[in-house]
C-alpha cells in the first residue's frame, strides 16, 4: 500500500488507487450512497436482475460454482442464492479477512445447505480457485456494480483475460456495467446534496493517515466529481483549498492551492463499446438493461 500510495502521489497529476477507499468506514459510506436517491446504479441493476430472474437462471444453469469477486454479502449475491435451483457451491473471492470471515457466518447461518468455499485474496491479482471435489457443470463468476468501470478500458480488458484463464470453455460471467448516458444524470450521481459521496472520497485520506501515518488534514479538500466527455468517465478528485504540504513516510509532498489527487474513473460504457472489449475471450450471450438503458447486466460466455 505504501509504495502504491509513495507512487501515486509523486506524479504530475497527483492520483490516489480506488480500492483504498474500502476501509471499514469507506464500505459504510458506500453503502450509504448504494441508497441515495441520486445514485441510480445499484437499485437500477437489482430492478434488471429482480425482471429478469427466470431468464438469468436460466443461462446460468444448474449445477453450477458460483465464483463472486468483491464483497459477498449483498442483497444481489442473495437474489442469485435464492434462486438458483442447484448450486454446487459457492466462492466469494474478498481481500478483507475480516469480511469475508463475516460473509461466510451469515451464510452459513442463512444458507444451511449451500457449500461455501471462501477465497482471500486480491481479485485483480491471477489467483487460482480452490479445488471443489464434487462434480459440477460449469463455473460462473459474478461481478455485479460495474466496478469493472474502476478500470481504465485496457486494463478492464487485460483483467477480463486474466479471468477467463480460471474459467474452463464454457464457463461464464455475469457482469453489471454502466452505461452512457445524459451528463447531468452521471454527475449528479457522484455529487449527492447529502454529501455522502464528498465523505466518501475524502476518506481516502482518513484510511491514509491510519494505515501508514501521513498527516493529510481532510479539511484542506473539496471533493470534486466531473463527466469527461473524451474518456467516458466519471473522474472524482480532492482539490487542496490552499497550499499546504503533507508527510507521508518521511516524504514531504508539496500541494499548489487548487491542485487536485485524482482519486478514481468510473467508465461508462455502449453495448457497442463493452462487446469489442471482452471480445479477445469473451461472448456476449445476453444483455438485460433497464427500460431508460441507464444500466445492462450481461451474460459473457468464455470462447
Ligand atoms: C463501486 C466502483 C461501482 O464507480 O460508481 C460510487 C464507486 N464512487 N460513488 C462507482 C463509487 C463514487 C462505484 N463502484
Amino acid at each position: 500500500m505504501q509504495d502504491e500510495v509513495l507512487e501515486g502521489l509523486s506524479r504530475a497529476q497527483k492520483s490516489l488507487p480506488s480500492k483504498y477507499f474500502y476501509d471499514e468506514r469507506g464500505s459504510q459510506l458506500f453503502e450509504q450512497i448504494t441508497r441515495l436517491e441520486e445514485y441510480y446504479p445499484t437499485r437500477t441493476e437489482i430492478g434488471i436482475m429482480r425482471a429478469n430472474m427466470p431468464d438469468i437462471i436460466s443461462m446460468i444453469g444448474s449445477g453450477v460454482v458460483l465464483v463472486e469477486l468483491g464483497s459477498g454479502s449483498s442483497y444481489k449475491t442473495r437474489l442469485l442464492l435464492d434462486q438458483l435451483p442447484s448450486i454446487t457451491a459457492y466462492i466469494p473471492v474478498e481481500i478483507s479477512q475480516n469480511f469475508l470471515a463475516d460473509v461466510v457466518e451469515q451464510l452459513n447461518l442463512e444458507y444451511p445447505e449451500l457449500t461455501v468455499h471462501p477465497l482471500c485474496t486480491d481479485y485483480t491479482r491471477p489467483f487460482e480457485l480452490p479445488e471443489i471435489n464434487t462434480n459440477f457443470s460449469q463455473t460462473i463468476m459474478f461481478y455485479p456494480g460495474s466496478t469493472i468501470g474502476n478500470f481504465h478500458p485496457d486494463r478492464a480488458r487485460r483483467f477480463l483475460g486474466t479471468l477467463s484463464k480460471t474459467l474452463n470453455p464454457g464457463g461464464s460471467m455475469l457482469i453489471g456495467v454502466d452505461l452512457i448516458k445524459d451528463t447531468d444524470i452521471l454527475e449528479a450521481a457522484y455529487n449527492d446534496r447529502q454529501g455522502i459521496t464528498a465523505a466518501f472520497n475524502k476518506n481516502i485520506l482518513r484510511h491514509i493517515n491510519q494505515e501508514l501515518g501521513a498527516d493529510f488534514n481532510l479539511e484542506n479538500y473539496r471533493h470534486k466529481a466531473f463527466y469527461n466527455q473524451q474518456e467516458d468517465r466519471i473522474e472524482m478528485h480532492l482539490v487542496a483549498e490552499e497550499k499546504h504540504e503533507v508527510s507521508l513516510a518521511g516524504e514531504p509532498f508539496l500541494f499548489e492551492e487548487g491542485e487536485s489527487i485524482h482519486t478514481e474513473n468510473s467508465y461508462k460504457y455502449t453495448l457497442k463499446k463493452f462487446k469489442e472489449l471482452v471480445r479477445p475471450w469473451f461472448s456476449v450471450e445476453k444483455v438485460w438493461t433497464d427500460t431508460n438503458n441507464y444500466f445492462s447486466v450481461q451474460y459473457l460466455v468464455k470462447h
